[in-house]
C-alpha cells in the first residue's frame, strides 16, 4: 500500500488527505485513485506534494513566473490571468459576465462599456426582460495585439460566442474598456488580431448562419442563410467591414505578411442538422484577400447592412475577395506557424492536418491556380486533431481529442513525406488526461515562439480529482519540454471551461498598480461632478439633490469613507460616487450597500459609481468589502431612507 510508484500517485502529485477507508480500487488501467489507510495516505501525499512543488523548473513560493498566461473561461464569460510555469491563477477579469466582487455589470462605468455598442434590437429585448445587459457570455479565445508579428502589450481581444460580441481589455490596468456587439453575424467564435504590420484589424468569425436580414421575414429557408466574416478596427473598436461567405465559420488566423486571413468551416454544406452538416467529404478553408477587400470597399462594391459595409465573398463570385480551399471533413483549428509560411488546418473528423503554404496563395487569386495546389502536406497524425501550436524551430504540437494525446511533428518532414521521401514527420506522442482541445507554447503564435513549455487544455478530468458531483472540472496539464521528451509538472482542475490560452513573456506586460486620476473610464462621472461643482480629486462629502435623483459624492481613505451617513427619500434614484484617495500599491477599497444588491471595487486612485433606487425605507449600512486595514470592519456608514 505504501509503494506509491506502483499506484502512480507520485506522478499524479495529488492525494486527498481526508480520505478514509481501507482500499478503494480504481479501474482496470490502474489510473484511478488508490486510497490506503491513514498512514499510507500521509506518506503518499507528502511525497507527491513535494515532488510537484519543488520541481526545479517551477518558481518557488515568492518567486515570480517568467510568463503571463491569458486564459479564456468559456461559459464563465471572464478572462483569467495565470503565471506560467507555476499555473497559479492571479486574477479573474470580468468581461461578458456579471462580477459580484468588482461590480462589473452594475457600476455605471462598466454599464457604459457593456451597452454603448449594443445593437438596438438587443437593447429592446433586454428592456422587455427588465434588464440592462446580458449576464452571460461564452469567451473562447483571448489574443494580444501585435506589432510586426510580435506581441506589443497594448490590448487583449476576445470573443463572446453566446451573444455575438468582441471585447477588448486594456493591458495597462487589465480591465475591459470596449465591447462591440457585431451586427449581421451570429455567434462570434474564432478571433485573431492582425499580425502584420500591426493589429489594425481584429478578425472575427460568425459561426451560425441566418437570413441576411434577420428580421423574421425569412425563417425556415436555409438556402437563404448566410454567414459573415468581420474585420473590426482595433484602435477604436468599430466595424471596419464584413464579408459574406458560404458555409459557417469556425476558427480563424492570419498570415505574417498582412495579406491574407483564413477561416475554417465545419459546415460547408450549410446543413441544419447533424446528418446534413456531415454530408460532404470535404469542407473548406476560406482565404480572405485583405487588400482586395479594402479595394472593393473603396470602389463601392458592397451593400450596407445595419451600418456595416458588406462584401459578397460567397462561392461562385468571380472576384478576388475570397478563395475556398477544400479540406477533409470538418476542419477546426486554424494556426499560422511562426516560420511565416505554413498554415496548419486541423482535421477534427479527419486524422490529418492540412499544411497550406501561404506563399502559394497569390497564384489562387491571380493565376487561377487550383485551390488545393496550396496544400503542401497532409500528414496523418492521429484521431481528432483540434489545435496546433509551435516551438519556433519548425516543429508543431497537435492535440488529438479522440486519442487523448499530443503529437509532436515536424512541418518540413511532413512536406518531404508528401513529396514521396521516406521520412516520418511524427517525432513523439504523449498521453494527456483527457481529450485535449486547445494547446499553447510560450509566445507560440508569434515570431518569438519557443517550445520550452507545453500546455494542454483538456476537456475532461475523469478520474483525476475527488468527485464533486455530477458537474466535473476540466483538467489542464503543463509539461516541461526537452527535445521530444515531455515531463508533466502541473496537473490541475479548471472551472468551466477555459478553451484557449496564450503565454506571454512578462517583459511585455507592465500593468500599473495605481490608476491615473485622469483615466478615461470615468470621464462621464467626472463631467457630471464638474457640473455639480464637485472636485473629484479632493476630499468629498457632497450630496446633490436633482429632483428625485440624488448624487452622493464621497472618498475613501483607509479606514474611512468621507461620509459617515447620508439621507435620501424612499423612491429616490441614488448614485453613489466613490473616489479612492489612497495612492499606494494594493490598497483597494470596496463599496457595498447592504441589502440592496450593490457592490463595487474602488482601487487606488480610482473613481467608481453605482446607481440604484432606494425603494426601502429604513437604516442601511454600507461597508468596504475589500480587506484594507486593521480597522476594515469599521469602514462603514449609514444610508438613512426617509419613508415616502
Ligand atoms: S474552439 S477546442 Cu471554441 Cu477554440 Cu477548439
Ligand atoms: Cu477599505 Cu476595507
Amino acid at each position: 500500500m505504501t509503494d506509491v510508484s506502483k499506484t502512480g500517485l507520485s506522478r499524479r502529485g495529488f492525494m486527498g488527505a481526508t480520505a478514509t477507508g481501507a482500499a478503494v480500487l480504481g479501474g482496470a488501467s490502474g489510473r484511478l485513485g488508490l486510497m490506503g489507510g491513514a498512514a499510507a495516505i500521509t506518506a503518499a501525499s507528502t511525497t507527491a506534494a513535494r515532488a510537484q512543488d519543488t520541481h526545479a523548473a517551477l518558481p518557488g513560493p515568492g518567486e515570480l513566473d517568467e510568463y503571463y498566461g491569458f486564459w479564456s473561461s468559456g461559459q464563465t464569460g471572464e478572462m483569467r490571468i495565470l503565471g506560467i510555469p507555476s499555473m497559479r491563477e492571479f486574477m479573474r477579469v470580468p468581461v461578458f459576465n456579471r462580477c459580484s466582487a468588482t461590480g462589473w455589470g452594475q457600476t455605471n462605468e462598466s454599464l457604459k462599456v457593456l451597452t454603448e455598442n449594443m445593437l438596438p434590437a438587443t437593447k429592446a429585448y433586454l428592456e422587455a426582460n427588465g434588464k440592462k445587459v446580458h449576464d452571460n457570455g461564452d469567451l473562447h479565445h483571448v489574443h494580444m495585439s501585435f506589432t510586426e508579428g510580435r506581441y506589443d502589450g497594448r490590448f487583449l481581444f476576445m470573443n463572446d460566442k453566446a451573444n455575438t460580441r468582441v471585447a477588448r481589455v486594456r493591458c495597462d490596468v487589465m480591465k475591459c474598456d470596449k465591447i462591440l456587439e457585431i451586427p449581421n453575424a451570429k455567434a462570434i467564435h474564432g478571433l485573431r488580431p492582425q499580425k502584420w504590420p500591426r493589429t489594425n484589424y481584429v478578425f472575427a468569425n460568425g459561426e451560425d448562419e441566418t437570413p441576411m436580414v434577420n428580421d423574421g421575414s425569412v425563417l425556415d429557408e436555409p438556402e437563404k442563410y448566410v454567414n459573415f466574416y468581420s474585420a473590426i478596427n482595433a484602435d477604436d473598436m468599430t466595424m471596419a467591414w464584413q464579408v459574406m461567405v458560404s458555409g459557417n465559420l469556425d476558427n480563424t488566423d492570419c498570415d505574417y505578411d498582412g495579406k491574407y486571413a483564413f477561416s475554417t468551416s465545419y459546415n460547408s454544406e450549410m446543413g441544419m442538422n447533424l446528418a446534413e452538416m456531415m454530408e460532404a467529404e470535404m469542407d473548406h478553408v476560406v482565404v480572405f484577400n485583405i487588400a482586395e477587400i479594402e479595394k472593393g470597399i473603396e470602389a463601392g462594391d458592397y451593400i450596407e447592412l445595419n451600418g456595416v459595409k458588406v462584401i459578397d465573398g460567397r462561392k461562385g463570385q468571380n472576384k478576388n475577395y475570397t478563395r475556398y480551399i477544400p479540406i477533409p471533413n470538418s476542419p477546426h483549428g486554424c494556426n499560422m506557424a511562426p516560420d511565416r509560411k505554413h498554415l496548419c488546418i486541423n482535421g477534427k473528423l479527419s486524422p490529418t492536418v492540412s499544411v497550406i503554404d501561404v506563399t502559394k496563395l497569390d497564384a489562387l487569386f491571380y493565376e487561377d491556380a487550383e485551390p488545393r495546389s496550396a496544400v503542401v502536406a497532409e500528414p496523418e497524425l492521429g484521431l481528432g486533431p483540434l489545435h496546433t501550436c509551435f516551438d519556433g524551430k519548425g516543429n508543431a504540437f497537435t492535440t488529438l481529442f479522440l486519442d487523448s494525446q499530443v503529437v509532436l511533428w515536424n512541418i518540413e518532414d511532413a512536406i518531404r513525406a508528401q513529396n514521396g521521401e521516406d521520412v516520418d514527420p511524427i517525432k513523439a506522442k504523449h498521453d494527456v488526461h483527457y481529450q485535449p482541445g486547445h494547446n499553447s507554447t510560450p509566445m507560440g503564435e508569434t515570431l518569438d515562439a519557443n517550445g520550452d513549455w507545453y500546455l494542454s487544455m483538456n476537456k475532461f478530468s475523469k478520474d483525476r480529482f475527488l468527485n464533486v458531483g455530477p458537474l466535473k472540472p476540466e483538467n489542464e496539464q503543463l509539461f516541461k519540454v526537452n527535445g521530444t521528451e515531455m515531463e508533466l509538472v502541473h496537473d490541475g482542475p479548471t472551472f468551466a471551461e477555459p478553451h484557449d490560452s496564450i503565454i506571454v513573456h512578462r517583459s511585455l506586460v507592465n500593468p500599473k498598480s495605481v490608476w491615473d486620476r485622469n483615466d478615461p473610464s470615468w470621464a462621464d462621472t467626472r463631467a457630471q461632478a464638474e457640473a455639480d461643482g464637485v472636485d473629484l480629486d479632493d476630499w468629498q462629502d457632497t450630496v446633490i439633490r436633482d429632483g428625485n435623483k440624488v448624487r452622493v459624492y464621497m472618498t475613501s481613505q483607509a479606514p474611512q469613507f468621507s461620509l459617515e451617513s447620508f439621507t435620501v427619500k424612499q423612491g429616490d434614484e441614488v448614485t453613489v460616487i466613490v473616489t479612492n484617495l489612497d495612492d499606494i500599491d494594493d490598497l483597494s477599497h470596496g463599496f457595498t450597500m447592504g441589502d440592496h444588491g450593490v457592490a463595487m471595487e474602488i482601487s487606488p486612485q480610482q473613481t467608481a459609481s453605482v446607481t440604484f433606487v432606494a425603494a426601502k425605507a429604513g437604516v442601511y449600512w454600507y461597508y468596504c468589502q475589500w480587506f484594507c486595514h486593521a480597522l476594515h470592519m469599521e469602514m462603514r456608514g449609514r444610508m438613512l431612507v426617509e419613508p415616502a
